[in-house]
């Protein structure tokens, strides 16, 4: 059952997968900046903890939050990451735009991630005050960039694994497909079919 959480940078450690050998690439709005930073630092520190190499991280900027969808695509379809954590704030007080920018970022990441067939983490604040904000970006309620640093690993590690269950599938089916015997029986040269020439003896007549 789904609970709710006190503190964004709460989690079960032990939960983690190894983010060794994984790359991430994370997107920061520059648009309300003191709080986009401090998810930026989060993230970054929270997916070094779990083994993540500074080479492994690249950070890029956009101006706003409204960006993150249209540079997270540009990124899935140039360069080679495992997942994409977008970062941004929209103040509802701060702006009448609020639901529009909000549902469209929400969409936006949605989307690329869906068509991409990559892990984009949404880890946009969508606070109504600064305050609110302020709490959620390494404050009492913890860091939104945190959170989003573990849904990254978690998806690295839940993609792969759902690929190596699709190799296997592939190789079990190489296997039937090209077993020795089963190779007979796409052979032209008629000495070689596993059954008998008068097979159609068997067979029922129609008339
Ligand atoms: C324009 C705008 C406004 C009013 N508010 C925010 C905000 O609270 N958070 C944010 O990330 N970006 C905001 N922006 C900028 C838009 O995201 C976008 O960058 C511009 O509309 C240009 O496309």
């Amino acid at each position: 059952m789904a609970e709710k959480k006190k503190n964004l940078s709460e989690y079960d450690v032990t939960s983690v997968p190894d983010a060794t050998a994984m790359s991430f690439l994370i997107l920061v709005s520059e648009w309300n900046h003191e709080i986009t930073f401090a998810l930026r630092d989060g993230a970054v520190q929270t997916l070094k903890k779990h083994g993540a190499l500074d080479d492994n991280i690249t950070i890029k900027y956009v101006p706003g939050s409204f960006e993150l969808p249209t540079a997270a695509k540009i990124a899935a379809k140039n360069i080679i990451v495992d997942a994409i954590i977008c970062l941004g704030c929209v103040i509802q007080g701060e702006t009448r735009h609020f639901e529009f920018i909000n549902s469209a970022v929400a969409h936006g990441i949605t989307n690329v991630s869906i068509d991409m067939e990559l892990p984009v983490i949404f880890g946009v604040l969508t606070p109504d005050t600064m305050e609110q904000a302020k709490d959620r970006a390494g404050g009492k309620h913890g860091n939104k960039g945190d959170e989003a640093a573990i849904s990254a690993i978690k998806m690295v590690d839940l993609n792969d694994d759902l690929c190596a269950e699709n190799d296997l599938w592939w190789a079990d089916m190489d296997e039937d497909f090209y077993d020795d015997d089963d190779d007979e029986f796409y052979d032209d040269d008629d000495d070689d079919l596993p059954f008998d020439d008068d097979r159609n003896d068997d067979y029922p007549k129609l008339n």
